[in-house]
């Protein structure tokens, strides 16, 4: 059973989220299906790319699948995870991706959102950086999306209080492009998409490709990455990990502890 939709209006590509009863959790089936359809769209030399949910959806994407997040003391967010899968992909990925948000964005969805080329959300649209919620280890490639996406002082104050910001304050702090009502939407994204198709494929697939390595170009020594990464089994390992995600799944709150 698919999980999303994918449709072609001749240069542009659309794919749609399309799994209501779980909020379009980031299942490894969901992303698989996501870049599947990416490199479809890449075969036919799409020169733009929608990415949205469902019209309808209250939730744009709850984030990562919480019940496929390892409890066993494995890296949860490790380079082969499908989500850090799908975030390489829309990075590398040779014409721009966009965004049309309406709805909430959750935990790793904000980092597949934040790794689109540009933004456009409802005002009614939210993002949550939930890491801290779930007593999760976030990875470092995606602190670094974050980092890029916002002033560090807005990336502290959503990675620590975890709790979602408007489309209108993102789109105030630089983080999105576009604050857009419904009913106008579909019509602003679709011209957009439309006006990059027009311009030369080459011309901006280079430029992406460009800015993706400059803005990537970051000073840091293995000994830094080596202490980065080590941090983050100081949090993987601890009580707080499994018990942020047996909270989700008992739907309750989380009481952490610190160890
Ligand atoms: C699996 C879900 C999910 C879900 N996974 O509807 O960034 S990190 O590090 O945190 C990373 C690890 C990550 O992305 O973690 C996930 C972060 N996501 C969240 O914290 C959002 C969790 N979801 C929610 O807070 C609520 O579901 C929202 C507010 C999105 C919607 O609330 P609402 O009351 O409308 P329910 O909570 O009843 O959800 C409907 C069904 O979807 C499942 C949820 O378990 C429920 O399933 P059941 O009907 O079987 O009970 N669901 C929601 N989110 N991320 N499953």
């Amino acid at each position: 059973m698919t999980l999303i939709s994918l449709t072609q209006d001749g240069p542009v590509g659309i794919i749609a989220l399309n799994n209501p009863k779980k909020h379009n959790a980031l299942s490894h089936q969901l992303v698989t299906e996501v870049i599947a359809a990416l490199k479809t769209l890449g075969e036919a030399s799409a020169r733009a790319v929608i990415l949205r949910a469902q019209a309808g959806s209250k939730v744009w994407s709850a984030g990562h699948d919480i019940g496929e997040l390892p409890e066993d003391g494995r890296d949860p967010l490790g380079w082969n995870d499908p989500l850090r899968e799908l975030v390489r992909t829309i990075e590398t990925f040779p014409c721009p991706v966009i965004a049309m948000i309406d709805g909430g964005v959750w935990g790793g969805a904000v980092e597949v959102v934040l790794a689109c080329d540009i933004i456009i959300a409802t005002p009614a649209s939210t993002f949550a950086v939930t890491p801290a919620k779930l007593g999760v280890p976030y990875n470092v490639s995606g602190m670094m999306t974050f980092m890029s996406a916002a002033s560090l002082r807005i990336v502290k104050e959503l990675a620590f209080t975890a709790t979602p910001i408007s489309a209108t304050r993102a789109e105030h702090v630089g983080m999105i492009n576009h604050v857009i009502e419904p009913q106008e939407l579909e019509a602003f994204t679709q011209d957009m998409a439309a006006t990059i198709a027009a311009n030369a494929p080459l011309s901006i697939s280079v430029m992406k490709e460009q800015l993706r390595v400059l803005a990537g170009a970051k000073p840091l020594t293995p000994r830094g990455f080596e202490k980065v990464q080590g941090l983050r089994r100081v949090v993987y390992d601890s009580q707080d990990y499994h018990e942020g995600i047996r909270a989700f799944k008992e739907k309750r709150k989380p009481k952490f502890t610190g160890s």
